[in-house]
């Protein structure tokens, strides 16, 4: 070993890596441990907003961007730590595939139109009175409803409410980008207007889960909007029994038409975890946003304790060991890249086998909060 170690130093190697890099060919045999790891080590860290940071940021940005001085949507989103390479205000990755982002829409403001390769998701959070118009259809939003535009829908944003309207984004923004797959086009018209009667897609589906015969055809987005109280009663139902040991009472979000996820490479979640849950740790290729709709409580990621409470967000990157625990009955929104994992084989899950399951808690995040919210 020595001896082979030895010569990988030795001049004449180095010389010869040297001389190849010339002619822009470089040596299988320094970059294999680095190009293929036995599995993956992510870049991304595991991390945490608090809703006061981002309530106090959007408050600012509020008075700074309007759509009308060309802010198009007044989103802040959630830069993840590890992952700020390639530009100099960052990579726009909250994980290494997926983007988040909190977005702000005003009283009688407007978000004009436009389509794009990239997949969207919206969950609301704070208010109702705001509509997201996708091809034709306005939808209005209240808290706690689940929103899909996968790729290639024309979609725009107004609010005929009366009350600032916040919401979280999520786009797969870093895989498009990676795999030159990123396309954009502005409507014709400032924001498109109505052509299907108001919450088409929800009134179809008002029964829940049973859909219309013509949707045994498989369509891109036959329910656009997924309502709070419809979720709501499945995990209640759900929860009158045993909790899944990893993610308490949980469901996703499906595509009626062809049950599969309702974006077809972002899967979106709704967990409830009763109060004094303690789930058992696990670890997947996959990796997770977590947006803490109620409740608070704690997660373990690779033994860093990160306290959460409502409004909160945060991020479990892929092969990360992560457990949650609930102070209170808690409900968190959550989406991942399982599809896209999938899609090219190498979604994986691994239990934590030491300890029954729990991790030792070797250090505690503390979160940035701007001066005056402290
Ligand atoms: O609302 O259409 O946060 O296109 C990022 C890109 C929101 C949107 C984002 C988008 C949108
Ligand atoms: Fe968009």
């Amino acid at each position: 070993m020595a001896e082979k170690n030895d010569f990988m130093k030795s001049q004449l190697v180095q010389d010869f890596n040297k001389e190849i890099a010339k002619y822009n060919l470089g040596p299988l045999w320094e970059a294999i441990p680095d190009l293929m790891h036995k599995q993956p080590t992510p870049q991304a860290a595991a991390y945490l907003w608090k809703w006061e940071t981002l309530h106090a940021k959007l408050m600012e940005a509020r008075e700074i961007f309007t759509p009308e001085r060309g802010g198009e949507r007044r989103a802040i989103y959630l830069q993840n730590p590890g992952l700020t390479y390639r530009q100099p205000w960052g990579w726009a990755s909250t994980t290494h595939t997926l983007y988040a982002a909190v977005q702000l829409i005003l009283p009688g403001e407007t978000a004009p139109s436009h389509r794009h390769t990239q997949s969207a998701l919206r969950f609301i959070t704070n208010g109702s009175g705001a509509y997201s118009i996708v091809q034709g259809e306005r939808i209005f939003m209240e808290e706690g409803d689940f929103l899909i535009t996968p790729k290639g829908l024309w979609h725009g944003h107004g609010h005929t409410g009366d009350e600032p309207m916040i919401w979280m984004d999520c786009l797969d923004i870093p895989t498009i980008y990676a795999i030159g797959g990123t396309f954009f086009e502005n409507y014709p018209e400032k924001i498109e207007q109505p052509s299907l009667p108001d919450n088409y897609s929800a009134q179809r589906y008002e029964g829940g889960m049973v859909r219309p015969i013509a949707d045994r055809i498989p369509k891109v987005a036959p329910l656009g909007s997924y309502k709070w109280s419809q979720t709501l009663a499945a995990l209640e139902g759900l929860s009158r029994f045993e909790p899944d040991p990893y993610d308490g009472y949980a469901v996703e979000y499906i595509n009626p038409s062809n049950g599969k996820t309702a974006n077809p490479t972002i899967a979106a979640w709704m967990q409830k975890l009763p109060k004094g849950f303690h789930s058992k740790a696990h670890r997947h290729t996959s990796s997770t946003i977590y947006q803490v709709f109620q409740g608070s409580g704690y997660s373990v990621i690779n033994g860093v304790r990160f306290d959460w409470s409502q409004g909160d967000y945060f991020v479990v990157p892929n092969w990360a060991w992560h457990e949650h625990v609930a102070a209170e009955d808690a409900f968190l929104f959550s989406v991942s890249d399982i599809p896209i994992m999938e899609r090219f084989e190498v979604q994986r899950e691994e239990a934590y086998e030491p300890n029954q399951g729990h991790q030792e808690i070797v250090g505690e995040f503390h979160a940035l909060v701007p001066e005056k919210t402290r």
